[in-house]
């Protein structure tokens, strides 16, 4: 008798989704979906080869926009935290045409989050905003900077330093929505916009002579085993583990592929033991 000898492979199990995921629009193929305010140009940089945005234009304001690329859009919330970032450098922003002489001036730089969803009677969406700076000039960007915001997408309230659009009871300032959350917001995020204006605030002409790059989100999965999410691993997330799927939560199913089966639990282990960030 010839015996048959099988070789079973160990599985290798894949960890749900990637940790930290990062989509960055480096301008070197194109728009890619962006949307920029008049006066903008994709432009090379002779000496490093680099290919930006370029805004020139005496106007109230600048602003780069996307509904077209599905990489900065979609349902926020299933991410831990999100983060937007840009690159940015001011070579003019001042009272050009004013005959007294050059006033620099400074202007904020704002990421909005907009929801068609909550078209109102007054407004065409429902949004939320972050000042990202407020002290943008050509004498503090006369060099390539970064600019970034992290927030945690479930939040219900506004987090720090965000503001809501949209609700149509804004005499004293713009507000979100009637009923809606930040999360309900940034749930189905249908456009994003990088822009000089706070929309709480009202602006004069000014002469702009702007280059952006590098527009990114960076979607970081959290800890998907920190059940309770108190930051810590232990007993009790083991225990809610084993309650969530004994109910098949969602919350346990951390292969997302809607069976509660070996495979949740090994991904369970396996992010357990690697711990949380
Ligand atoms: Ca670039
Ligand atoms: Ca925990
Ligand atoms: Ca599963």
């Amino acid at each position: 008798m010839k015996l048959k000898t099988y070789v079973v492979p160990l599985a290798v199990l894949a960890t749900g989704a990637v940790a930290q995921q990062t989509y960055t629009t480096t301008f070197d193929d194109g728009l890619d979906g962006w949307e920029p305010s008049n006066g903008t140009l994709l432009v090379t940089d002779a000496a490093s080869g680099n290919k930006h945005l370029r805004s020139v234009d005496e106007t109230f304001g600048i602003w780069y926009r996307n509904s077209g690329n599905a990489e900065f859009l979609g349902d926020y919330t299933q991410s831990g935290s999100v983060t937007l970032s840009m690159d940015l450098r001011v070579d003019l922003l001042n009272s050009q045409n004013i005959p007294d002489g050059l006033i620099p001036y400074t202007r904020p730089l704002v990421v909005e989050l907009r929801n068609y969803r909550y078209a109102g009677s007054f407004h065409q969406f429902g949004s939320v905003y972050f000042v990202i700076s407020r002290e943008i000039s050509e004498l503090n960007q006369d060099e390539w900077t970064t600019f970034s915001v992290t927030f945690d997408p479930s939040s219900t309230d506004l987090p720090e330093g965000w503001g809501g659009f949209g609700g149509d009871d804004d005499r004293d300032g713009p507000v979100l929505p009637e009923g809606a959350t930040f999360a309900d917001i940034v749930a189905n995020v249908d456009e994003i916009v990088f822009s000089t204006f706070d929309p709480e605030e009202f602006y004069l002409f000014a002469f702009f002579d702007v280059a952006v790059d590098n527009f990114a989100i960076t979607r970081d999965a959290g800890c998907p085993v920190d059940l309770n999410g108190d930051g810590t691993l232990d007993f009790f997330d083991v225990s809610e583990f084993i309650t969530a799927f004994t109910r098949q939560d969602p919350a346990a199913d951390l292969n997302a592929d809607r069976v509660w089966d070996f495979f949740d639990v090994s991904a369970f282990i396996s992010a357990y033991n690697a711990g949380c960030p």
